[in-house]
């Protein structure tokens, strides 16, 4: 083994090896909803070296890399056999993304790739692309994998290679190894992305939020977090989508939205996180938002935060794509923790905690966006208010506050 190639692999290894292991910090001071940590949870470093790299001297004397990997993002997540796992879109320097399975002990840190991507069976018309993959664990006993599979528009004009046309993917697993794939989802629109299986039977039919859309990019006329119903789940068929949760005139969700994970149930109705997209003059910016639906009428929206629950901060604002947040996965710890798993700018994973307890009060007591500057004062003269009050009663002005120490 010539020493170039040695010192090069061993100084490959102990980079890898410190990023996968390196512990990651709560940062300090969050706002009471969430809490955010200092490093990414999962980067396309963390892929392993035998993915990308041929280790043999021989047929690699350079020691190149032979499958370089973009980005690691836009992760499903599950929690099995005490691990917390995510299925994460990888994309390769090809421009392709495949799912792959990483693992960690606490869900925070040592986030580790399993030896081997997912093997995702095809149906008889090949993806091209596949991604973003919600995680439902449901009442029927399988895992479903519900994902974006993207094709060439068969309409497209001679010289167009950008027109595409999107559908649902469904697979179903025990492991997150071995799985087999149902027919796509077939629904009244010409195109669907962020598609999710709800984790009950609705009625006995297996429940889906969709998300409508005329074009490959733009949402049009059928935007909005959509739900339906399909007898099956071997051959799914919605034929009447009722929009849930609908786009709206200069709201963080103006130009399009779309279900995150699955939902989570609580004694209040059940948690939903989506993200929003609007339009600025340096292009379309994606945050998270959170609302709940009733617990019997899941197309019922009964309470809904004005403006976001996340966005992208820092180094989160920056990636292929820039200035997007989106959360495909999360995960409902035992004691109530919640393990926000959210991607940033097309790029990388990050993981925020939060509680039930606390989500709750965060969809429960944030006002509701009212739809004009006039009526967001209003809120915080209610707020103001409603603190005068208080510090009166304690023999406290707003003076006293702000000298706090
Ligand atoms: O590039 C931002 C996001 O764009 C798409 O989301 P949506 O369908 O809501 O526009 C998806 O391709 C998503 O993966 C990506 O993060």
């Amino acid at each position: 083994m010539n020493t170039t190639f040695q010192t090069r692999l061993e100084a490959l290894q102990t980079a890898h090896q410190e990023l996968v292991t390196r512990p990651n910090e709560k940062l300090a001071l969050g706002n009471g909803v969430i809490d955010r940590y200092k490093y990414p949870a999962l980067t396309a470093q963390h892929a392993p070296l035998f993915w990308r790299y041929d280790l043999n001297p021989e047929t690699n004397p350079f020691l190149m890399e032979r499958f370089g990997i973009n980005a690691a993002f836009n992760a499903g997540a599950i929690k099995l056999n005490g691990k917390y796992l995510m299925v994460v879109r990888v994309e390769g320097s090809d421009r392709k993304s495949f799912f792959a399975v990483a693992e960690s002990d606490n869900g925070i840190d040592n986030f580790r790739f399993w030896d081997r991507p997912i093997t995702m069976p095809e149906t008889e018309n090949p993806d091209v692309n596949v991604y973003d993959m919600r995680v439902t664990q449901h009442e029927d006993g399988w895992i479903y994998g519900v994902f974006c599979t993207e094709r060439k528009d068969p309409d497209a004009k001679p010289g167009d290679e950008s027109s595409a046309v999107a559908q649902a993917g469904i697979a179903r697993t025990r492991d997150l190894v071995n799985w087999e794939r149902l027919p796509d989802l077939k629904t009244p629109s010409p195109q669907q992305r962020n598609v999710v299986l709800h984790p009950e039977f609705v009625n006995g039919r297996y429940a889906f939020y969709t998300r409508p859309q005329d074009g490959f990019i733009e949402a049009g006329t059928g935007g909005g977090i959509g739900f339906g119903l399909a007898d099956t789940i071997e051959n799914a068929v919605v034929e009447k989508e009722l929009i849930v949760d609908q786009k709206q005139y200069h709201t963080v969700y103006e130009v399009k939205n779309g279900q995150g994970p699955a939902p989570i149930k609580t004694e209040k109705g059940w948690l939903h996180m989506a993200h929003g997209v609007r339009n600025t003059a340096a292009g379309l910016r994606y945050v998270l938002y959170m609302f709940m639906t009733d617990l019997e009428d899941l197309t019922k929206v009964i309470y809904k935060p004005g403006g976001y629950f996340i966005a992208p901060e820092g180094e989160e604002r920056i990636g292929d794509v820039s200035n997007v947040t989106f959360a495909n996965g999360w995960i409902l710890d035992d004691d109530g923790t919640v393990f926000i798993y959210y991607g940033s700018s097309d790029t990388r994973m990050h993981v925020a905690t939060s509680t039930v307890e606390q989500l709750l009060d965060y969809v429960v007591h944030t006002p509701e966006d009212k739809f004009r500057s006039a009526a967001s004062v209003q809120q915080i003269n209610r707020i103001i208010d409603h603190n005068l009050a208080f510090l009166e009663a304690k023999g406290k002005s707003l003076a006293t506050l702000e000298s706090a120490s």
